[in-house]
């Protein structure tokens, strides 16, 4: 773990949903069987995504051409943030080495919930859940098909209510909608936004409520 690294967090009556666990396990299974520049067969081989400690959370979608866009947290720069990277058809890396920084925390941020979608265009869109604000809001960007950092650095706020917002689906529609679980009314809730391609957020200001029905809806 480097240094500095946050070593646990307060979520509140929260755990790794299964989602969350297979597409890692999907991660380990598809990549431990690549090389560097080139798929292949041999289980010995692997392709570096990124060498950094503490990562956690890996999710992946297709880019659209055959390629994949994987995207997850690590601890780099002392606390956990946002990073991703495409791999084309043949195996190859296409982004900066070690991924693009999708969000770099200023404070000790831990386990951010990354959500990924393709754009339909050789991208992606991230949201992703950060403690920039006191409590877990959730945020989005999205990146082109070469690697650009596209809406406003750090992501676009997609909401900022009282409490937390854990972002649980995206899917594009070419911008993307976003659900989250949300605690503003004090147990988990279901709520959603759309932002469109250019990351102007289109719905309700904090989202639009789907279910806030007693108990939890997760
Ligand atoms: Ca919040
Ligand atoms: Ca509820």
């Amino acid at each position: 773990m480097s240094a500095g690294c946050p070593t646990a967090r307060n979520i509140k009556r929260f755990a790794p949903p299964i989602h969350l666990i297979w597409p890692f396990f999907t991660f380990l299974i598809v990549f431990s069987s690549l090389p560097v520049g080139a798929w292949t067969a041999d289980t010995n081989s692997n392709t570096a995504i990124s060498n950094f400690n503490d990562l956690l959370a890996h999710q992946i979608t297709g880019d659209g051409n055959g390629g994949v866009i994987v995207a997850w947290t690590d601890c780099r720069s002392g606390a956990h943030g946002i990073y991703a990277q495409r791999v084309d058809a043949g195996g190859k890396i296409l982004w900066a080495t070690n991924g693009v920084a999708v969000y770099t925390p200023d404070g000790a941020e831990w386990y951010l919930y990354p959500e990924i979608t393709g754009d339909g265009a050789g991208g992606a869109i991230i949201a992703w859940s950060d403690l920039r604000s006191g409590d877990d809001d959730t945020y989005a960007q999205r990146v082109d098909g070469n690697g650009n950092v596209l809406w406003t650095a750090d992501g676009v706020a997609i909401s900022s209510a009282e409490d937390d917002q854990y972002p649980r689906k995206i899917v594009s529609d070419g911008g993307a909608i976003i659900a989250w679980l949300d605690w503003r009314n004090g147990n988990d809730d279901i709520y959603a936004q759309r932002v469109d391609a250019d990351g102007n957020v289109l719905w309700t200001t904090d989202g639009v409520a789907i279910c806030t029905a007693e108990g939890r809806q997760d």
